[in-house]
């Protein structure tokens, strides 16, 4: 049980602040356990103020002041009042600029919660978003309050030789007593979430940048010795961004430096801070040796995504946290649009929507949804989540999708220009967007406002060389939103002809073989003329919308779409369609006690993607996934765990056993004992090779064995090594445990593969996965303070291995709220993370419900409970 209920913000409830800063002189006498901090304050009046209060009350939580006082005056006891969260100083000036100085002591070691000044490893490093710059010093610390920083740093030069903070480097020198300082002006007014500092023994790996206007920009990755030779994939791909940007939307880096720190304990991936990014070594590091191919374009999308944030995010940002998505969804757009460019944008665009489908539509679904701009909240570091961002990145998308790229630009060009230097709003962004393109997009607001995911329900009827669908669209009430409106849906579609190409068509008076429709009513009829034959429809192409389709079609029309769809995601998605419906139907006879049989249609579909030498190999690859458990289960009115895993390897049996030969053939083609160079080329070999290893693992046959095991053994590149474990692991290969001991003494000292190590053990399906879950907790390399080390094995057990984390007995629902209580005081942001896995306990049978409802009602009453716990917890039981 909480101490006192906690408080909820609301977005109606905004107003503007009632001071400015307008500059900010800060010093640090850095020290582990005793970090001094003075911050000189020039403050104003807000003209746009709404109080006539004379009082000034700042943010701050877990300081010690030393000494406070107002245009150099120090102020006595009675002239302010401190509480847990804020500072209050009850007469300050009105109708003239003051000063405020204030000195308070803060103690980075016993900062678990890695919010504020702390340490990782033996570097000190900061993290403000969202906000955790009042854990340093008292702040107006909201967004719309945008200063000018000057930071002075001072720390023993031994043991931080290396003092970074945001913008230019004003100054250096030496101190008394083995000290040194070093002194940064920001020119830019920021937010003081985007404020940065970094203290430690570094290296720096540096590059530079010249910008199409001819300007050389310094680049420099600041990372422990020995990751020096793991930079070069961030670096380029910086450069890569800097280009994208100004090709693509007219953009340019605006300092003379841009920093990149790699810390080992982050609570996310990675933070834009102007001129500094701080990012968790996962998406900095790489060689061949130590990262996948999907760890180096995970890298790329991230260093892509921190750095577009200097404009969509820093330059134009926020004006309060509601608006959160209007920085992230638009910067993730941007990130996957990116993405899609430097490698395959059919590939990427399929990863996408995957994930957004998986995870995304189940947190629409449940009892956290929410609008991508929310109206509510008790703690915001929860509502960094899946709908902000991927939904949030989907609103965006459907904009570029009705305006036209060229249309999409011209209102991005004056977003940028209209409100640069300014804290905003979504409505600012539609809103330029609207103004640039001379459209109306009031309807299409209600994206931002209302939650849940739509369903769209399609019929046809074809008459004399006309086809008529009729789409109805409605979606599901979702918590406090009972009734939904009708959004506005682009529906991008095109037809086949019996023989599988394109078949032309006439729409509103014009010939085209491809067409974007607008729905915007419950109910609503589309006509498609000047057809010579009844086609086949291809629906939500490239899924133009974030909505559930559903269409009534029967195996062989998925099949028809899968060979012959000139569209490459719904291509794929007939494929995964087909093989759903195989699945349920598996999941039918395994519930009646029915016998399983393997499904024709499926297998020659498979083989013929097995044959097709044409197709792009990461594409064929991503033909040959089936989908993902938790996705299936998604669909399911009760999810039933031990079905979907049991018919979903059926599946993957039959077509193991049917196609061993093609398997083995492709394996054999693809298969090249390589270093592991990060080619688009290579990296379609090898995935669409370990996908064959992964189908032949499930014969349990010892020529299976030998070749996971012999490619185990041989692999010079982490993919490849990474995936014949993965075969070992989950099978009954009677290597098993050696190879799991010889890759840990391999890799003992990268903590980013033990991490791999941690989590291959964490997903697998073999019945002792529980008993090592446990016992890997006891594992000296575990270790609770590190979130990348928390989320390889219990974010991992709980979030990516259905099968065992909803074991029956409940003991891994037990297992998940030890993990939550213990993270509580140690980690609140990151047990809010791991409560997640809860959150779902509706869509299971009531034996399971009760169960995970007990560990919730247990989480919500332990004694003091954080907030971000407390949220998720008794929202997720509301
Ligand atoms: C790509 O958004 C996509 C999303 C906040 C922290 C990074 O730049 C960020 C930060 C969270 C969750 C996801 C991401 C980030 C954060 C992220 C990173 C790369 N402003 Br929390
Ligand atoms: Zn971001």
């Amino acid at each position: 049980m909480r101490d006192a209920t906690p408080q909820t913000v609301y977005l109606k409830d905004y107003t503007p602040p009632d001071y400015l800063i307008d500059q900010v002189e800060l010093v640090f006498e850095l020290d582990e356990q005793r970090t001094l901090v003075r911050a000189g304050l020039d403050v104003r009046r807000n003209p746009d103020s709404r109080s006539a209060s004379e009082a000034l009350t700042l943010f701050g939580e877990e300081l010690l002041l030393v000494g406070i006082s107002l245009d150099g005056q120090a102020l006595a006891a009675g002239d302010y009042t401190l509480s847990d969260e804020t500072l209050t100083i009850h007469r300050v000036p009105g109708d003239r600029p003051f000063r405020i100085d204030i000195e308070n002591i803060i103690d980075p070691q016993a900062n678990t919660a890695l919010e504020g000044l702390y340490l990782s490893s033996s570097m000190l490093c900061t993290q403000c978003e969202a906000q955790g710059f009042r854990k340093i010093t008292w702040f107006l610390d909201r967004p719309d309050v945008m200063s000018r920083f000057t930071t002075k740093l001072i720390a023993d030069k031994t043991q931080y030789p290396v003092l970074l903070s945001n913008g230019n480097k004003i100054g250096a020198g030496n101190l008394d007593g083995g000290r040194h300082w070093v002194a940064w002006q920001d020119p830019f007014a920021k937010p003081c979430y985007l404020f940065a500092l970094v203290a430690g023994q570094l290296e720096c790996v540096a590059d530079e940048f010249t910008t199409v206007s001819g300007r050389r920009i310094a680049l420099e990755i600041f990372v422990e010795a020995h990751n020096v030779d793991k930079c070069g994939h961030a670096m380029q791909s910086l450069k890569n961004a800097m280009r994208w940007d100004e090709e693509t939307y007219g953009l340019e880096y605006d300092l003379d430096l841009y920093m990149i720190v790699a810390v080992d304990h982050f609570n996310m991936g990675a933070m834009e801070n102007k001129g500094l990014n701080v990012f968790n070594t996962k998406f900095v590091l790489a060689r061949p040796d130590t990262a996948t191919d999907s760890d180096y374009e995970h890298i790329e999308g991230v260093i892509g995504h921190e750095y577009f944030h200097n404009w969509s995010g820093n330059r134009v940002t926020c004006r309060d946290w509601f608006q959160l998505s209007l920085k992230e969804g638009f910067t993730v757009f941007r990130d996957q649009q990116f993405s899609g460019d430097r490698s395959s944008p059919a590939v990427k665009r399929i990863e996408d929507v995957n994930m957004l489908r998986t995870r995304q539509f189940a947190e629409d679904a449940g009892p956290l949804a929410h609008p991508i701009r929310p109206e509510a909240y008790i703690e915001i570091n929860n509502f960094y989540t899946l709908t902000v961002y991927e939904k949030g990145a989907e609103v965006v998308r459907m904009l570029h999708t009705l305006l036209g790229a060229a249309g999409f630009r011209q209102g991005c060009d004056m977003y940028f220009k209209r409100h640069d230097g300014q804290a905003v709003t979504c409505e600012d962004f539609v809103k330029a967007m609207e103004d640039a393109n001379g459209v109306e997009l009031t309807q299409f607001r209600r994206w931002y406002s209302q939650a849940g995911t739509p369903v769209l329900e399609v019929e046809q009827a074809f008459d004399a060389g006309r086809l008529t669908l009729t789409v109805k669209q409605s979606c599901p009430p979702t918590p406090n939103q009972p009734e939904k409106l009708p959004l506005h849906v682009p529906i991008k579609l095109g037809f086949l002809a019996a023989d599988g190409s394109p078949a032309r068509f006439q729409y509103r008076g014009e010939f085209c073989e491809e067409a974007t429709v607008s729905l915007t009513e419950a109910e609503q009829r589309f006509v498609f003329e000047s057809l010579t034959e009844k086609p086949i429809v291809s629906l939500l192409r490239g899924f133009s919308a974030p909505v559930t389709l559903k269409i009534d079609r029967d195996p062989e029309e998925l099949a028809f779409l899968l060979s012959y769809d000139s569209d490459t995601f719904n291509r794929w998605e007939a494929g995964q369609q087909l093989v759903s419906r195989i699945i349920f139907g598996l999941i039918a006879d395994i519930q009646a006690g029915r016998t399983l049989t393997a499904n024709p249609v499926l297998i020659e579909a498979f083989r013929a993607i097995l044959a097709d030498a044409g197709a792009d190999l990461s594409y064929r690859a991503l033909l040959l996934s089936l989908p993902d458990e938790g996705y299936l289960g998604g669909q399911m009115a009760v999810v039933d765990v031990e079905a979907i895993h049991q018919a979903r390897e059926f599946v993957r049996l039959s077509l193991a056993t049917a196609l061993s030969a093609e398997f083995q053939r492709v394996y054999a083609e693809h298969h090249q004992d390589e270093s592991g160079c990060f080619d688009a080329s290579a990296v379609g070999r090898r995935r669409l090779k370990n996908a064959c290893l992964s189908y032949l693992t499930a014969l349990e046959k010892p020529d299976s064995y030998a070749l996971a095991e012999t490619q185990f053994r041989s692999a010079r590149n982490m993919t490849d090594q990474i995936a014949a474990l993965s075969a070992v692991v989950n099978s009954r290969n009677p290597a098993k445990a050696d190879c799991l001991d010889s890759f840990y003494r391999q890799w003992q000292r990268e903590a980013l593969v033990v991490d791999k190590w941690f989590t291959l053990q964490a997903t697998c399906h073999m019945p002792e996965t529980f008993a090592t879950v446990q016992s890997l907790m006891q594992h000296p390399a575990f270790d609770m303070k590190t979130p990348n080390r928390v989320r390889s094995l219990v974010g991992a057990f709980s979030q990516s291995n259905p099968l065992h984390f909803h074991a029956r007995n409940g003991d891994g629902y037990r297992f998940l709220a030890d993990r939550v209580i213990e993270l509580n005081t140690l980690n609140p942001q990151i047990a809010a993370r791991m409560v997640g896995g809860f959150a779902q306990w509706r869509r299971y049978d009531t034996d399971r419900q009760a169960l995970m409802t007990r560990e919730l009602r247990r989480i919500v009453e332990t004694e003091h409970l954080s907030k971000d716990v407390y949220e998720i917890a008794s929202k997720s039981l509301a």
